[in-house]
This record gives structure tokens, C-alpha cells and sequence, in this order.
């Protein structure tokens, strides 16, 4: 059932949507503006899809973040719709000063402004709607090309919401008024199964070693200890999970059980689809590395159907990505982490490591690397500042520990900055504090246990 606030939504979708549809027909070249994670790029995806399925023109940028720089200059481009994707809501205060008509498609928590006339803002946080769980950027941009009959494109907004983590345990609001929509006219299919990364892709004790999410401790970004648990059931590593034997398989799923129950579960296809991009996660993983990668085009192309050569270079892109990150675990295997009182840290300089200690963090505590009481800060030097990924339990945070406040309100004393979630957050510090930043974080962390 719709609730009244998806009302609301929808109907400033469809506001949108009939804008966009006004510029498509009078043959305005549509200037797209998205963000360059997998969700960023599946909206950017789905509205490219949608406009050239009407055959309108659009013209794409993909951005790591909206800075001031990028909406000034965006401003002087002589474009009669702008639609910002996965962005732009922070920002609805410049963008109201555009000249030409402007669509922000955006699940981020907006700043205080009112939209002008000329922009169209669709943002569910505008209608008590909980833009991090309930609707993910691709899911808004979906909703406003939705009243075009493109209901078939519900499964790219569902790529988006997977890979911003919407899904808990299931799609909840806004997403599984999305997902009904998949079902129906996007072929999407549902079935329990295992649910690790590229089983019809790729050789299962790649497969395993890869799996991120959920962590699989022990195997997880372990490709000889994958190939040896493998071996011990005597199957055979090196076949794809999907031409394993029916029995093969039963007996690998309760193994697998037995490291985490979570590894099986709802798994979400598309059937008609290639098998590396299949599963609607996957689909997800290789757009993340495509935007991980600067290969912002290659992404959007994916979205819009091309596959092949495309796909190939694509999925290299994310086997390099899942190497790299492998490299990291070892490195962590090997050096372990520095513990003092109450966090833990490690430090790298290391050039393709320090762009991944938030990841490994974060994968690090899920499959048991670190110790678990502690939260871990991963620290990464930049020329004359030091980069710092934290991230918690969720234990640790029901005890007391908040990240957020804890590396910002740390991070300003010795003239940085930094903010984020209680879980998970960052900071930027000059390189010469770090051992004050260390030992002030651990303080913190200790106090915020002990109240
Ligand atoms: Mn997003």
C-alpha cells in the first residue's frame, strides 16, 4: 500500500517527470550531473536509458562529490535542463540561481532552502521520507521517469539501492514499492540461494575469497585459504559455483552456513541478463569499479545495455579492484594493527593500500581481522596531512562509542576536520599530529565507553 508521504513523493516525481518530458520534445540536449558511486552512476543510467529510449540527447558528467567550483561552472553551460542525480540537494540554494530549468533527483539530506519555480526538487527527506534506508539515489531518479512507462528500469534502481546498503534484511518504503515494480516489468527474480559475489562469472574459490558482504571469516579476501576449504570438502575450486552438481552445492552451502548464516539468503537476478551482471549485487560491484576506476563512461554505458567488450573491460576492472583488496588483507594478516587502550589503528603509505584502509576496515571487522572491541582507525598519509577511515561495531556504538563526534570533535583540536556516522566516519589531520591525534582519540573513545 502507498502511504500519503509516497504520495507526495510520487507527485513531485511526476512534476519531474513531465519536465523532462517537455525537454525531450522540444529536443533540448538534457545535461546530466551524477555522482561517481554505483548509485550515482545507476541514476545517471537511468535517466540516460530513459531519454534515449525516447530518442532525446543527453550529455553526462560524473562527479566524486558537488563542489561550489562544479555548480559555478555548471551555471555558465548553456543547457535548458539541467538533473542532478545522487546529488545537488545540499546545494538547492546556488542551483536556484540557474538560468534554465533544473531537476534534482536527490536522497541526501537537504539544506533549508525552498525551491524556486524553475527547479523541480524531489527529495524524499521533503516528505518524512528516511532517505538512507527507505530510497537510495537511483530509486529517486527512477521515480521521475517512472510516469514515462518505464517501469522496466525499476531493476537499475534497485542496483542502486543494494549497493548504498539499503537492503537490511529486506527493501522497506519507497524501495519495495520499487522492487513490485521489478517484478512485474523489469523480469526481476527472487530466490533463496548462496549468496556469493559472481558465482556464474567466476571460479568458486574466487568467488568465496571475494565475498565482501556478507564477510565470510577465515575465507573472505583469502584466495589460498578459499581453495583450501574447498578441498577439504573435495570439490573442485576451480569450476564456476553454477556447474557444481546439485549435491556439490548442498553440501558447500551448510559449510558455508556454518561460517555465516547470513551467507544465505534472498538472492536477486535478473535471468535474461549476463552472468556477470545477473545478480543485481554484482551488478552493483562492477559499477563501483568502474566509478572506483574514473571510467565514468564505461558505467553509463552498462546502464544503457552495452555489454560484451564493455563488460569484459568492466569486470577487469573489478577482479583488479577484489586483487588489490586481497593485497590488503594480507598486508593486515601480516603486520596486524597497533592497539592502544581503547582503539586500534593501522598506518599506510603504501599508494593502492591507503586509498582502501576505510574498506578494509570496514570488511576487516565483519570477518574478524581486528579485534573487536576496539573501534579501528585506519591512517593514510597524504603529502602533509594524514587521511583517517574509522569504523565501529555495532556493539561498540549500543556502548557508547560515536565516531562521528569523536573524530570530528578530535580531529578540530589539532586543526583538522572530519564527521560521518556513529559506525563509520572520517577525518583529515596535518600529518606532524598524529600521535597527539592518537592518543586524544583514544581518550575519547575511553570516555565515551565509560559513560
Ligand atoms: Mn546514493
Amino acid at each position: 500500500m502507498i502511504q500519503k508521504k509516497q504520495h507526495s513523493l510520487l507527485n513531485r516525481a511526476n512534476i519531474a517527470c513531465d519536465v523532462l518530458k517537455k525537454h525531450i520534445s522540444q529536443e533540448n540536449i538534457v545535461r546530466i550531473v551524477s555522482h561517481n558511486d554505483a548509485d550515482g552512476l545507476s541514476a545517471a543510467g537511468i535517466i540516460a536509458n530513459a531519454i534515449k529510449e525516447e530518442d532525446g540527447k543527453f550529455h553526462v558528467t560524473i562527479l566524486p562529490r558537488l563542489k561550489e567550483e562544479d555548480i559555478s561552472q555548471l551555471k555558465k553551460e548553456r543547457y535548458n535542463l539541467f538533473v542532478f542525480c545522487d546529488m545537488g540537494s545540499v546545494f538547492l540554494k546556488d542551483i536556484n540561481n540557474f538560468k534554465s530549468d533544473v531537476i534534482i533527483l536527490d536522497h541526501h539530506i537537504p539544506d533549508e532552502s525552498e525551491a524556486k519555480e524553475h527547479v523541480v526538487h524531489v527529495n524524499p527527506h521533503l516528505f518524512g521520507i528516511e532517505g538512507s534506508k527507505e530510497v537510495s539515489g537511483s530509486g529517486t531518479s527512477y521515480l521521475a521517469i517512472r510516469g514515462m512507462d518505464k517501469k522496466h528500469l525499476a531493476n537499475l534502481a534497485l542496483v542502486g539501492a543494494f549497493a548504498d546498503m539499503q537492503f537490511q534484511n529486506g527493501f522497506i518504503g519507497v524501495n519495495s514499492l520499487i522492487l513490485d515494480e521489478a517484478k512485474e516489468f523489469g523480469g526481476l527474480k527472487i530466490h533463496d540461494d548462496l549468496k556469493i559475489a559472481s558465482k556464474n562469472s567466476e571460479q568458486i574459490y574466487k568467488s568465496i575469497a571475494y565475498t565482501f558482504n556478507p564477510g565470510l571469516p577465515g575465507l573472505t579476501g583469502d584466495l589460498e585459504a578459499s581453495m583450501t576449504f574447498l578441498e577439504k570438502m573435495e570439490l573442485s575450486y576451480g569450476v564456476k559455483f553454477s556447474d557444481l552438481e546439485g549435491e556439490e552445492q548442498d553440501i558447500l552451502k551448510d559449510e558455508l552456513i556454518k561460517i555465516n548464516p547470513k551467507i544465505f539468503g534472498e538472492v536477486f537476478t535478473t535471468p535474461k541478463e549476463s552472468p556477470e551482471l545477473r545478480n543485481l549485487e554484482d551488478y552493483g560491484s562492477i559499477l563501483d569499479s568502474c566509478g572506483k576506476n574514473k571510467k565514468f563512461g564505461l558505467g553509463i554505458s552498462l546502464c544503457l545495455g552495452e555489454r560484451e567488450k564493455a563488460l569484459d573491460v568492466a569486470t577487469n576492472l573489478q577482479n583488479k579492484y577484489r586483487n588489490q583488496l586481497i593485497k590488503g588483507f594480507d598486508w593486515i594478516r601480516k603486520e596486524g594493527t597497533v592497539e592502544l587502550d581503547n582503539i586500534q589503528y593501522m598506518y599506510s603509505e603504501d599508494k593502492i593500500i591507503k586509498t582502501l584502509l576505510g574498506t578494509i576496515a570496514g570488511i576487516g571487522l565483519s570477518i574478524n581481522l581486528f579485534n573487536n572491541n576496539k573501534p579501528i582507525i585506519g591512517m593514510s598519509r597524504f603529502h602533509n596531512d594524514i587521511k583517517i577511515s574509522g569504523r565501529t561495531t555495532r556493539a561498540l556504538v549500543d556502548a557508547g562509542v560515536n565516531l562521528s563526534t569523536a573524530l570530528q570533535g578530535t580531529a578540530i583540536s589539532f586543526g583538522g576536520q572530519g564527521g560521518g556516522h556513529d559506525i563509520a566516519a572520517g577525518a583529515m589531520i596535518p600529518f606532524k599530529e598524529k600521535d597527539n591525534f592518537l592518543n586524544l582519540l583514544n581518550e575519547v573513545i575511553g570516555k565515551d565507553l565509560n559513560n
